[in-house]
């Protein structure tokens, strides 16, 4: 049995190791950002993240001064060319202008008529972590139809290729954003590209906001909640600002999210708004939360793995399991915070890769062999916060998988390692 904690606080003194899995992360969040998160379960989870994604920020709509525009301007810029933007549902490049134009428009992909239709200091009517540039026709088609599947029956709104992406007609689902039905009881079927962009922004919303007031503002927040609830989805527009409000369809997005994880355009754009809101995506960040909270998924979200007394990789200690299928890119970040610690040596991240074996050796010593090592520093006594991020390919193998996580260090604060898996193969993390 291993012992399954959120964080370690562990290793008065000696050697001690221990190794810990958050889910799965691969964009670069601010080491400690997510200190404070406490995945034991989804109570803990969701009121420990709410705590860190809450009082953002909030930007005016529109103003002389910075405004959703500039921000949307940055964060949907299109990759190919920083003067122009790649909207949302059609996939269409448009030269910036600096507050929208009849190309492009600002959606909002939580409708603001579920619960907030009047812009406040609260925040959801601004937030740009679900605002998205968007085609001015696909906006006004979309309306405030809930996410979910449609069919090939559905009318279909196509997509243009940009940037390696999108384009064709004809077959469902294609690359087209499909739709049925009007309000409340439509379905707007966001493109395969986009799916999970859009169903993380709304598990964004559903935790940014659970009622109270905005700590700097004062001002009153909904409490947005996900539902597959058609009737409660309808009942949230009213026309006027609300308490509680929902959205949906929530089985639908949890399924985008695991078909369509993070890919770094989307990871780049977590980050632009940081710097505007300070507060994050954490399912951008963490996409092994959604599990916790709303289930599904390949990743069952583990917690804490520990051992001790380590000397050298393999000698002793845990081995979390890890399965593949299809061929799947593995990506690790490890984000450390160590206090008063008094390394030996520099802190090393050890990649070992044979066979159909993945291995993740973090080690304070360098004695044992070591396949890859991206460095992290350690400067003397004070505290250190690090971070460091690889990926690997790893084979097609149905088999399990291991790997391990060491450490040697005198006082430990905290440590995350997060893993996730892109290129379309499947990750499954266990323990053996
Ligand atoms: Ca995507
Ligand atoms: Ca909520």
């Amino acid at each position: 049995m291993h012992h399954f904690h959120p964080f370690a606080r562990v290793c008065a003194a000696g050697t001690c190791a221990m190794a810990l899995l958050g889910g799965a992360l691969v964009a670069q969040a601010p080491p400690g950002y997510y200190a404070s998160v406490d995945a034991t379960d989804a109570t803990t989870l969701r009121a420990t993240l709410h705590a860190v994604i809450d009082d953002h920020t909030v930007f005016p709509y529109t103003s002389g001064s910075t405004d959703t525009w500039n921000i949307l301007e940055a964060a949907d810029e299109d990759p190919s060319n920083a003067s122009r933007i790649v909207d949302i549902y059609r996939n269409a490049s448009y030269a910036k202008v600096g507050g929208g134009n009849g190309n492009y428009q600002r959606e909002h992909t939580w409708p603001k008529s579920y619960g907030f239709p009047i812009e406040d200091l609260g925040g959801p009517y601004t937030d740009c972590h679900q605002l998205r540039l968007c085609d001015g026709s696909y906006n006004a088609e979309r309306s405030n139809k809930p996410f979910a599947n449609c069919s090939a029956g559905c009318v279909e709104w196509t997509t243009l290729p940009n940037n390696g992406v999108g384009g064709g007609s004809g077959v469902y689902p294609g690359n087209s954003n499909w739709t049925a039905g009007v309000f409340s009881n439509g379905s707007w079927e966001v493109w395969d590209h986009r799916k999970g962009d859009i169903a993380r922004a709304m598990f964004y919303m559903d935790v940014r906001y659970e009622g109270g007031t905005h700590g700097g503002t004062g001002t009153s927040e909904p409490d947005l909640i996900l539902t597959d609830n058609r009737s409660l989805i309808g009942s949230s527009s009213t026309g006027s600002p609300l308490s509680v409000a929902y959205m949906g369809l929530l089985s639908t997005l949890v399924q985008w999210h695991w078909d369509d994880p993070p890919d770094a355009e989307e990871m780049e754009r977590n980050d632009t708004v940081f710097t505007f809101q300070g507060n994050r995506n954490p399912f951008v960040d963490n996409p092994g939360w959604v599990g916790t909270l709303w289930g599904g998924g390949p990743a069952p979200t583990p917690g804490l793995f520990e051992s001790y007394g380590m000397a050298c990789p393999g000698t002793n200690g845990l081995d979390p399991m890890l399965s593949t299928t299809g061929t799947p890119t593995i990506n690790a970040n490890l984000d450390i915070v160590l206090a008063n610690s008094v390394p030996l040596n520099p802190v090393v991240l050890h990649i070992d890769f044979q066979q159909s074996a993945i291995s993740l050796f973090f080690f304070g010593f360098p004695t044992c062999a070591i396949y890859a090592m991206p460095t992290i520093p350690v400067a003397g006594n004070t505290s250190f916060f690090g971070s460091t991020f690889v990926s690997l390919q790893v084979p097609d193998d149905p088999n399990m998988i291991g790997f391990e996580l060491y450490g040697q260090w005198l006082i430990l604060e905290a440590a995350q390692l997060h893993l996730s898996a892109s290129n379309g193969g499947k990750m499954v993390l266990g323990s053996q």
